[in-house]
């Protein structure tokens, strides 16, 4: 069943799947979703959940890219994500690349960008985060935030030191495509924030190995297709942990508890120690089941 990718090319978490994807040579298509609301073939088949990158193998959505990778390295574990056989904390890595390094990439690119940014992405960024977006504080934190940026760099260089081609040593893995995206988004995005990165011993050379990497085998799909596509398929059978029984088959909702919290509502049918599945029934994508990672999202029983 064909590997669908619901992202924009300028989605810096999707270039982290879309890194992965090229890691493991695989077959894919990319269907373009609107970088601002409204999105309603994604709601479609996520319920809810608006954030980007979303994976769908047939009736089996996957929202976050620390979900996806997971999934990615479950049903296609060669070539593996974890060639140092650290998958762990490999994954654990996110919570790092993903928060403070990102949004000192996030700080760094609207800060040094200012007015340039289109009004209606900052109405939409405003209401997704529930905070102002603020150019001229944007532009004040710049200083700071460039610093923290090249202290983040910096960790990826001291792991370069001994002269390996990839952090993990000879072949690449999760963590390059997780360090990689948030250089890749300062570079492609505002090419001046990536001073930051300057001088910085092997840094540069591992850059351009993980980007000579590229996205395996891409092709496209439209939304239409892929709303067809899941309305198609049959979703996987799931098993809920025996911790979580007592949601099993109830009515829950799951949301992401950092930004774009809107709750996908439906029914608890799989669990484990990093995911929750939830069915839900959809008037144009038929029945599909949604996962979503543990870490970072919240789920609670619909009274
Ligand atoms: N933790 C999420 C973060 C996803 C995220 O914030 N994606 C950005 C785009 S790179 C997004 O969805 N922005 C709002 C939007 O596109 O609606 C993940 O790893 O997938």
């Amino acid at each position: 069943m064909t590997i669908l990718l619901h992202q924009y090319d300028s989605s810096p978490f999707s270039e982290k799947v879309r890194i992965c994807l090229g890691i493991k040579q695989l077959s894919w298509a990319a269907v373009d979703q609107p970088v601002i609301m409204p999105k309603p073939d994604l709601l479609a088949l996520t319920g809810a959940y608006r954030r980007i990158p979303v994976m769908q193998i047939g009736a089996d959505i996957y929202c976050d890219s620390v979900l996806i990778v997971r999934e990615l390295e479950r049903r296609f574990p060669e070539p593996t994500l974890f060639p140092a056989r650290t998958p762990g904390i490999d994954q654990a890595l996110a919570q790092w690349t993903d928060r403070s390094f990102f949004q000192a990439a996030v700080a760094v690119i609207f800060g040094g960008l200012g007015d340039a940014v289109d009004p209606a992405f900052k109405k939409d960024r405003e209401q997704l985060s529930g905070q102002p977006f603020d150019p001229a504080a944007m532009r004040a934190a710049v200083p700071h935030m460039s610093g923290q940026l090249r202290a983040h760099a910096a960790c990826i260089s001291e792991q370069l030191s001994d002269g390996r081609q990839f952090l993990s040593g000879d072949r690449p893995g999760l963590v390059d495509a997780t360090c990689y995206y948030n250089l890749w988004f300062v570079r492609s995005f505002h090419a001046p924030g990536a001073a930051a990165f300057e001088g910085l011993p092997g840094l540069d050379a591992w850059y351009d190995r993980v980007h000579a990497i590229g996205h395996g085998d891409r092709g496209t799909a439209s939304r239409e297709d892929a709303v067809d596509a899941a309305r198609a398929g049959t979703p996987l059978e799931a098993s809920v942990l025996a911790e979580d029984a007592a949601l099993a088959g109830r009515e829950v909702a799951a949301a992401a508890t950092d930004y774009g919290r809107d709750p996908i509502r439906g029914t608890l049918v799989g669990s484990s120690l990093h995911h929750w599945s939830i069915a839900r029934e959809d008037p144009r994508a038929g029945g599909v089941v949604v996962h979503v990672p543990r870490l970072t999202f919240a789920l609670s029983p619909v009274q």
